[in-house]
C-alpha cells in the first residue's frame, strides 16, 4: 500500500544522513566530555492505565508521560537520545525557538535518531513557559507509530523571573491509548465560538461532489483514556487543602482529538496559553485544548469534597479521561457534575479592544478535505496542493524581520489544531473577532471558519507548518516555509 511505500522511501531517504549522524554524535564525544543534562531512551514498554488495562507502546524512559524536563531560559541544555526501536525516530521540541537541525522534523532537515542509534542534541531553550517534546515521524496507516504511541513528555522552561503566585504546580498530560480506525466520520463538535461561513461550506460541498469516494475516510477512535497515564480512579489522586491555589499545567498529548476539562464547583483562571502569559487572565468553567495545545491555569481550592477533574465527554470520561481531586479530610466517591455548555473563545484572553499591528505581507491558505482520496484516507490540500514527503518542497519564502499574517480558510467541517514550528504567533482574528496579545504555537480553527495569526520571521531556517491532527498532517496538511 502507498503508505508502506512512503515510509520505505523515508528510510531510503535517510541514506545521505547515515554518514553524518554518527559523526555528529562522535564529534560531540571527542570535543568535550560534557555530560548530558538529560537522557531520553525510546523503547517499547508497558503502561498500567489500570490494573486490568496494561498496554504496550513506545515510550520515553519506559514511562508515560515521558519525564518532566526542566530547562532554564537561555541556559544551554544537552540531551542524549537513544533509540532502542527498530525504526528511525525524531524528537521534536514543541514550541521552542531553536535551530532547524535540532527542532526534530525531517521536513526541516533534522537528522533522524537511527534505529538502535543515538544522537546528542544541544540547544538554548526559549521562550520560557510550558512546552513539550514528542515524536515527529509519519504514522500514516500505522497506529503503532508517531503520536499514536506514548512518546510525549512535558517541558518546563523556567523564566528568568517567575511571576507565578501559587502554592504548587501540577502537570497533567491527557492522552488516549489503544487506537483503531473507524469509518463512521467524526463527530462535529460545538466547541468554538464563531459561525460557519457559507462561502467555505460551498467550497467543501464542491469538493465532496468531485470526490470519487462518496464515503468519508478513516478516522481514529480509542479504547482507553487517561491523565498522566492512569485511567480515572486509578493512580494517585491530586491531594489538595482548602484555600490552596494550585497551578495546573495541562497538555493535550492526543494524536487526533480535542480535549476538555472541568472541575465541578471550581473555575480555572487561565494564566498562560501554550506557555505564554495571556494579557487577560479570564476565569472559565471549563478548558478546551486542541491537539498539542497547553493551558496553564490556577484553581482556588475553595469547594471541599472529592471531585472528578474530567473531560466533558461522558463516554471518554467513562473510559478513563479524568483524575480525582481530593481535599484533605474528605472521603467518599468522587463526584462529577456536568457544567453548563460553554464555548471556547480565545479572544477573552486577549487585550480588550486591541487592534492588531499591520503585517508586511498576508498569505492566504484555503484548506480542503478530499474524502477517502488516498486508499480510504482523507486527503488534505492547502490552496489545492497536498504536501509531498518525497519532494519536501518549500511552499513559501519569508524574509527575516518581516511580519507575516497567515489567513486560514477552512472549507471542511473538522476543527484543525494549526501548528507553526520554531516561531510563536499572535492571534489577530478568530471566530469573526479581532484580537491581540494572545501568543501561541497551536490554535484551533473551527469548521468552515476563518482565522488569522501573525508571526515575525525571526528564526532563520526551514520552518514547518502543519495541522497537529496526525491523520491530517500525514495526508497532506503541511506547508514548509523557507527563509530567503
Ligand atoms: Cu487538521
Amino acid at each position: 500500500m502507498n503508505l508502506d511505500r512512503r515510509s520505505l522511501l523515508k528510510c531510503v531517504g535517510l541514506v545521505p544522513f547515515l554518514g553524518a549522524v554518527p559523526r555528529l554524535a562522535w564529534a560531540a564525544g571527542q570535543v568535550t566530555t560534557e555530560k548530558a543534562d538529560y537522557t531520553l531512551r525510546i523503547a517499547t514498554g508497558q503502561v498500567e492505565l489500570a490494573p486490568d488495562h496494561i498496554i504496550s507502546t513506545t515510550l520515553y524512559n519506559g514511562q508515560f508521560p515521558g519525564p518532566l524536563l526542566r530547562f532554564t531560559e537561555g541556559q544551554r541544555v544537552v540531551v542524549d537520545v537513544y533509540n532502542d526501536t527498530d525504526t528511525p525516530e525524531l524528537v521534536h521540541w514543541h514550541g521552542q525557538k531553536i535551530p532547524s537541525d535540532v527542532d526534530g522534523t525531517a521536513e526541516e532537515g533534522s537528522p533522524f535518531v537511527l534505529a538502535h542509534g543515538m544522537r546528542r542534541i544541544a540547544f538554548v531553550p526559549k521562550p520560557s513557559g510550558f512546552r513539550f517534546y514528542h515524536t515527529h515521524v509519519v504514522a500514516g496507516g500505522d497506529l503503532n507509530r508517531g503520536t499514536y504511541t506514548g512518546q510525549a513528555g512535558p517541558v518546563y522552561i523556567e523564566p528568568k523571573d517567575n511571576p507565578g503566585a501559587y502554592d504548587r504546580e501540577v502537570f497533567l498530560v491527557m492522552k488516549e491509548f489503544q487506537p483503531a480506525f473507524s469509518r463512521g466520520g467524526d463527530m462535529a463538535m460545538d466547541v468554538l465560538t464563531g459561525d460557519p461561513l457559507k462561502e467555505l461550506q460551498q467550497i467543501g460541498e464542491s469538493a465532496d461532489e468531485e470526490a470519487q469516494e462518496k464515503t468519508k475516510g478513516y478516522e481514529v477512535g480509542y479504547e482507553l483514556f487517561g491523565i498522566n497515564g492512569h485511567m480515572l480512579g486509578h493512580g494517585e489522586p491530586i491531594r489538595v487543602k482548602q484555600g490552596e491555589r494550585v497551578l495546573f499545567h495541562i497538555l493535550n498529548a492526543s494524536a487526533t482529538e480535542i480535549r476538555s476539562l472541568a472541575l465541578p464547583g471550581h473555575v480555572f483562571k487561565v494564566v498562560a496559553l501554550d506557555g505564554n502569559p495571556v494579557p487577560t487572565q479570564a476565569e472559565v468553567p471549563a478548558l478546551w485544548l486542541g491537539t498539542a495545545e497547553r493551558i496553564s491555569a490556577t484553581v482556588e481550592m475553595n469547594h471541599p469534597g472529592v471531585w472528578v477533574l474530567g473531560d466533558l465527554s461522558d463516554d471518554d470520561r467513562g473510559h478513563g479521561m479524568g483524575i480525582v481531586v481530593e481535599y484533605a479530610g474528605q472521603t467518599g466517591n468522587p463526584q462529577w457534575v456536568t457544567p453548563q455548555p460553554f464555548h471556547w473563545d480565545y479572544t477573552q484572553f486577549g487585550r480588550a479592544n486591541a487592534e492588531p499591528v499591520s503585517p508586511d505581507e498576508t498569505i492566504e491558505m484555503t484548506i480542503v478535505k478530499h474524502n477517502a482520496a488516498l486508499n480510504g484516507f482523507n486527503q488534505w490540500t492547502l490552496n489545492g496542493e497536498a504536501f509531498s514527503m518525497e519532494a519536501m518542497k518549500p511552499m513559501y519564502t519569508v524574509h527575516e524581520g518581516r511580519r507575516y499574517r497567515l489567513k486560514f480558510r477552512n472549507a471542511s467541517d473538522d476543527i484543525h489544531p494549526l501548528h507553526l514550528h520554531r516561531h510563536s504567533f499572535e492571534l489577530t482574528r478568530i471566530g469573526g473577532r479581532l484580537t491581540a496579545g494572545v501568543i501561541k504555537d497551536v490554535v484551533m480553527l473551527g469548521g468552515f471558519q476563518e482565522l488569522e495569526f501573525d508571526f515575525v520571521a525571526d528564526n532563520p531556517g526551514l520552518t514547518l507548518f502543519h495541522c497537529h491532527q496526525q491523520l491530517h498532517m500525514d495526508f497532506g496538511f503541511i506547508a514548509l516555509f523557507n527563509y530567503a
